[in-house]
């Protein structure tokens, strides 16, 4: 028996049932902040964990990433959904395909996201066939055509067995993260824990991590050991890929980090700052738009700055994402 680890993030329009789903899926409630209690809304990520036994018997570890549905935070959502294995896409079957579900679904498709599962949440509030026949023709012709649609409520919990059932059908069949000895953590989130000091976390990608290990931050280039690696709560020795993690670097300042910074070994590279892109011209609405906000995202995550972009945008387009 194996077990393998996974990333799942949610996807979908402001208020479609996200973070119920997750906090239904999983007893963890992912909106952390007290703006989002306030205001009932989710702000930045939220993480929680969620175990599956595959059809095969394997073990599935999977860490889920509860993105903003809303526009104004379009770039934490984007931020989260980075090196994903698959999207849990949210559709609300009394409101059906809203701006930022055409919006989350562009940038999954432009971030290269081959898997989905669709949840048609608040099926209580009825309309399922109606809005199960308006998505599936919004995925025609996307990497998502043929991704299954499970009508979900955490209101009647109709449909939570199915929906697991398919997530781990749906990683039993995905290729796990390969371990090609590069090890990156592009981080995430950065706090201090009293008695702890700082701790960062981040999805890991390309290798292994190990407790007492010498590592680098980019691009500041500041060497640091990690004290010590935990996974949803669990210390470990060996952090493998596609694990979401937690490091615990005491001998760096939270004001030396920042969301969008890598952590990976002395000696696998240096910082750069020229960013190749290919960017196509999408033949969806408001196509253009993505790729803005994704542009610009990747400008603030990277403090090197953007020095050239080839593109074949609007002017518009380019203007914005220039200035
Ligand atoms: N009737 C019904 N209401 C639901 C269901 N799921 C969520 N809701 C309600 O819908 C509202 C929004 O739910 P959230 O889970 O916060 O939605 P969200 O997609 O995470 O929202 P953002 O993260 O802000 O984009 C809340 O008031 C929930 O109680 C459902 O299955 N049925
Ligand atoms: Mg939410």
């Amino acid at each position: 028996m194996t077990t393998r680890h996974f990333i799942i993030a949610t996807a979908g329009h402001v208020d479609h049932g996200k973070s119920s789903l997750v906090k239904a899926l999983t007893g963890t409630d992912p909106d952390r902040l007290p703006e989002e209690k306030k205001r009932q809304i989710t702000i930045d990520l939220g993480f929680a964990a969620l175990n599956v036994t595959a059809p095969n018997g394997d073990k599935i570890q999977a860490g889920i990433v509860d993105v903003p549905g809303h526009e104004d935070f379009v770039r934490n959502m984007i931020a989260g959904v980075g090196s994903i294995d698959l999207a849990l896409f949210v559709v609300a079957a009394d409101d059906g395909w809203m701006p930022q579900s055409e919006e989350h679904l562009q940038i999954l498709n432009y971030l290269g996201v081959q898997r989905a599962v669709i949840a048609l949440s608040k099926s209580d509030l009825g309309q399922i066939d109606v809005v199960t026949n308006q998505i599936r023709q919004q995925l025609t012709d996307t990497p998502f055509a043929d991704a299954p649609i499970v009508p979900t409520s955490v209101r009647t919990g109709t449909g939570f067995e199915k929906l697991v059932n398919t997530l781990a059908s749906q990683l039993a069949r995905t290729e796990s993260q390969r371990d090609i000895r590069k090890p990156r953590l592009f981080i995430d989130r950065v706090f201090t824990l009293r008695g702890i000091g700082t701790v960062v976390t981040g999805t890991l990608t390309g290798g292994c991590l190990r407790r007492g290990e010498q590592i680098v931050l980019y691009p500041s280039s500041l060497e640091t050991r990690i004290r010590s690696i935990q996974s949803h709560g669990h210390e470990l020795e060996v952090a493998q890929p596609g694990m979401r993690i937690a490091i615990n670097l005491p001998d760096l300042r939270v004001d030396q980090i920042k969301r969008g910074n890598a952590l990976t070994l002395p000696d696998l590279g240096a910082p750069c700052s020229t960013l190749i892109v290919r960017v196509e011209r999408s033949s969806r609405p408001n196509g253009d738009k993505t790729v803005v906000h994704m542009c610009t995202t990747v400008r603030r995550a990277s403090p090197a700055g953007l020095v050239s972009v080839k593109m074949d945008l609007s002017r518009q387009a380019k203007k914005e994402l220039l200035d």
